[in-house]
């Protein structure tokens, strides 16, 4: 999963490089095998309709897989690896737990405003800013030149002067913080890690040929007082291969969470280029489910058993045939 070079990395050092600068970042942590075969886990073309499963899910620009843990054993296996809860026991001085997690896509164009990711919600809306210590976690999937993670130097130090705004404004940081800005465009597999109370946003971008997918996930240091926040980990228990009472706590195992999954989606969030391409797919499945209500609807329920009997007689036959 990690390269040797980032497994040798000091844990110390990432710890102490998080709390003086507010990051720390590593160029390919992952190996390009790794991604690859977790990036096959993930069909990005197959959007939730209907679908009696996790999945992804489209929100304008970036498609989402939010039920990462539940759906890719590779992305499981990062989230709860050693390397990163040693970083969180370093990091924090009592318990920890993740708070959301997500896979996701972007492409064509983008523009994140200026935020911290220090916060509280009551239902879907912001509520506020959190004191808590936290951690995000942010692995690129792909090779990122343009798009890139932007971390403004020293904002984890006085981000909370703005606890009140939901975000920043462009002309705002560029009025008072340009050259405070830092841009990190790195290969497939570099990892950032930044105190969630940092002020930070994936750089605007416009280019049709782009496409940047990312891993992200983050780590609070949830306070009895704060029961309920975070959203949902949905879990695949085949993958519960390493549980430790460590884990199940950082799980959030028992614990109760009430953010729904981000980002809020529905048919509405889709662009109109995605709504067409659905359409398109749409319009030969309806064909076929009227032909065959029409036809359910002329035969008796008795004839339509029967056939459905003789069919699998005839497949199973057919199949047992090819066996020898
Ligand atoms: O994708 C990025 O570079 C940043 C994402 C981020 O800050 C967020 O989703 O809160
Ligand atoms: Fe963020």
């Amino acid at each position: 999963m990690f390269n040797i070079a980032f497994k040798d990395v000091d844990t110390s050092q990432i710890v102490s490089d998080i709390k003086t600068k507010g990051y720390f970042v590593f160029e390919q942590a992952l190996t390009e095998a790794y991604i690859k075969e977790l990036l096959q886990e993930i069909d990005f073309n197959q959007i939730l309709i209907n679908n009696n499963d996790v999945g992804v899910v489209i929100a304008q620009n970036v498609k989402f897989l939010t039920h990462c843990l539940a759906s890719s054993k590779k992305a499981y296996d990062i989230i709860t690896s050693s390397k990163v809860l040693e970083i969180c026991q370093e990091y924090f001085n009592d318990t920890y737990k993740i708070t959301n997690h997500r896979i996701y896509q972007t492409s064509k164009n983008g523009h994140m405003p200026w935020h911290t990711d220090n916060n509280l919600q009551r239902g879907k809306q912001l509520s506020g800013k959190h004191n808590m210590p936290g951690l995000l976690f942010l692995f690129y999937l792909s090779d990122v030149t343009k798009n890139a993670f932007q971390y403004i130097a020293n904002s984890h130090k006085w981000s909370h002067e703005y606890d009140h705004e939901v975000y920043l404004s462009d002309s705002y940081i560029d009025s008072k913080f340009k050259q405070d800005i830092l841009t990190f465009p790195m290969l497939q597999g570099s990892m950032i890690l930044c105190d969630i109370h940092g002020m930070h946003r994936a750089e605007p971008f416009q280019d049709h040929n782009l496409i940047r997918t990312t891993l992200l996930f983050q780590v609070d240091q949830v306070g009895s007082e704060y029961v309920g926040h975070g959203e949902k980990n949905l879990v695949n228990t085949e993958y519960l291969d390493n549980l430790t009472p460590e884990i199940m706590d950082y799980l959030g195992f028992g614990f109760k969470r009430s953010y729904p999954a981000f980002p809020n989606t529905s048919v509405a969030t889709m662009t109109p280029h995605d709504l067409l391409q659905l359409q398109k797919k749409l319009l030969p499945q309806t064909l076929e489910a009227i032909s065959k209500s029409i036809i359910k609807s002329l035969l008796p329920a008795e004839s339509l058993i029967n056939a459905k009997r003789l069919l699998w007689h005839f497949k199973s036959k057919s199949a047992n045939y090819k066996k020898y």
